[in-house]
């Protein structure tokens, strides 16, 4: 098969060790063997059989390429949105007001439920659109809107159908215990026992990767969430929390004992629940967007995180509740202004340890054997990306899979 050589461009390889920094290699070439990386180093030294086999050549004009952005946080599918209550809130309602009217949550729930698959699927291919826009080539969507068997299926069977038509791979997560619906009010205990009987059948349609809960005060509790994660493992499914995102509930430290790719939020992680991430080896998703959007004043211990070698993942964590937010770049900038990362790991936290968020070790770094899903940005410096905010990401090319 006749391979294609990229030249003329500065590759972010953003691979691990890396003696420079973002992995930067200046003049640099990649080689590409249908939808996977053959080769990727200095230009000088592309090994002579696989020039040979080079049919095509491409000119990057000296751009910028760094691996395609994965968004390893979203619930990318519902239906409605919440406008209306912001709103009202910043009209002076109050959020117990909105949801005794029923609002927050619930009414997104409703909105989920009352819209036909075709409905969400318009309406989230929009969103999904906007993503793809800023080079996302991977990005993970979870259920948790529809909280009843049909329209947990809906939810997860759009969000599947959404990446056979567009060029990403989607990873879908059940988030079956996000929110205990109407019909259970009251009763907690019951519904997570419905949400055990959803999970096989779910698993069953092969519409879970992932399975995720909201472990909270306001949500479940560790002994709540502790029965979904066992009934996760029991059936050989990798499992990831929204944790102390308001609160030090323990959450991290079950999550770490059920060896969980990720914690996401951690705004009120503690030094226990930071030892327990580093030994099972979970990844710190942070979720700026929720943290500006509900203007949160609590910083997730980023000190702490580099100081016991957790990776950081960021992500968008679109939904429409507390991050109504399609744009990853503006999240890179965000984890630079709000939460003190450097531009390097911020990078990183979109690429390399979003992959191993998500359990995936084929992508996230510009590496031989890895997939060839890359972007070619028209900036000079890594930097830059995460710089300038609410701007044209001067984004040029995606390749997903080889493919432009
Ligand atoms: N944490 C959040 O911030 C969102 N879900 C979660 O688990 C809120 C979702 C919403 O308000 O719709
Ligand atoms: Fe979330």
């Amino acid at each position: 098969m006749s391979l294609q050589l990229w030249t003329h461009c500065r590759a972010a390889t953003l691979q691990a060790g890396a003696a420079q920094p973002y992995g930067l290699i200046e003049d640099a070439a990649l080689v590409i063997d249908g939808e996977s990386l053959a080769w990727v180093g200095p230009r000088a030294d592309v090994p002579a059989d696989l020039l040979a086999r080079c049919e095509t050549q491409r000119d990057a004009g000296g751009a910028l390429i760094t691996p395609g952005l994965i968004d390893c946080h979203t619930h990318l599918v519902y239906g409605g949105d919440r406008a209306h209550e912001f709103e009202l809130r910043l009209n002076g309602a109050t959020y117990e007001e909105i949801a005794r009217a029923g609002g927050g949550i619930a009414s997104t729930v409703k909105a989920t439920r009352a819209a036909t698959a075709q409905q969400l699927q318009t309406q989230s291919a929009a969103r999904l659109q906007r993503l793809i826009a800023e080079g996302v080539t991977t990005l993970e969507i979870k259920s948790g809107y529809g909280l009843a068997l049909e329209h947990e299926r809906k939810t997860l069977s759009v969000a599947r159908a959404l990446g056979q038509t567009h060029a990403v791979d989607i990873r879908t997560t059940f988030l079956g215990a996000h929110a205990v619906p109407a019909e259970f009010a009251g009763r907690t205990d019951a519904y997570v026992d419905a949400v055990l009987e959803m999970l096989p059948v779910l698993h069953a349609e092969g519409l879970v990767d992932a399975v995720d809960a909201f472990c909270e005060r306001i949500a479940f509790s560790t002994a709540q969430t502790g029965r979904v994660f066992a009934a996760a493992k029991a059936l050989g499914i990798p499992v990831k929390l929204h944790a102390e995102q308001l609160s030090d509930s323990g959450g991290a430290q079950l999550a770490a004992h059920y060896g969980a790719l990720s914690c996401d939020h951690l705004e009120w992680l503690s030094t226990e629940g930071a030892q327990a991430m580093a030994a099972a080896g979970s990844v710190a998703v942070l979720l700026p967007g929720a943290f500006y959007f509900l203007r949160e004043t609590k910083l997730p211990p980023v000190a702490l995180l580099r100081e016991h070698n957790v990776p950081m993942a960021i992500s968008t964590d679109c939904n429409p509740g507390s991050s109504p937010c399609t744009s990853l770049l503006l999240m890179l900038n965000m984890a630079c202004t709000l939460f003190r990362l450097t531009p390097e790991e911020a990078l990183a936290g979109v690429t390399r340890h979003a992959a191993a968020a998500l359990g995936l070790r084929d992508r996230g770094v510009l590496a031989a054997g890895m997939r060839a899903d890359f972007v070619v940005w028209g900036v000079e410096r890594p930097a830059e990306l995460s710089y300038a905010f609410g701007a044209n990401p001067r984004l040029q090319t995606v390749f997903k899979g080889g493919l432009v």
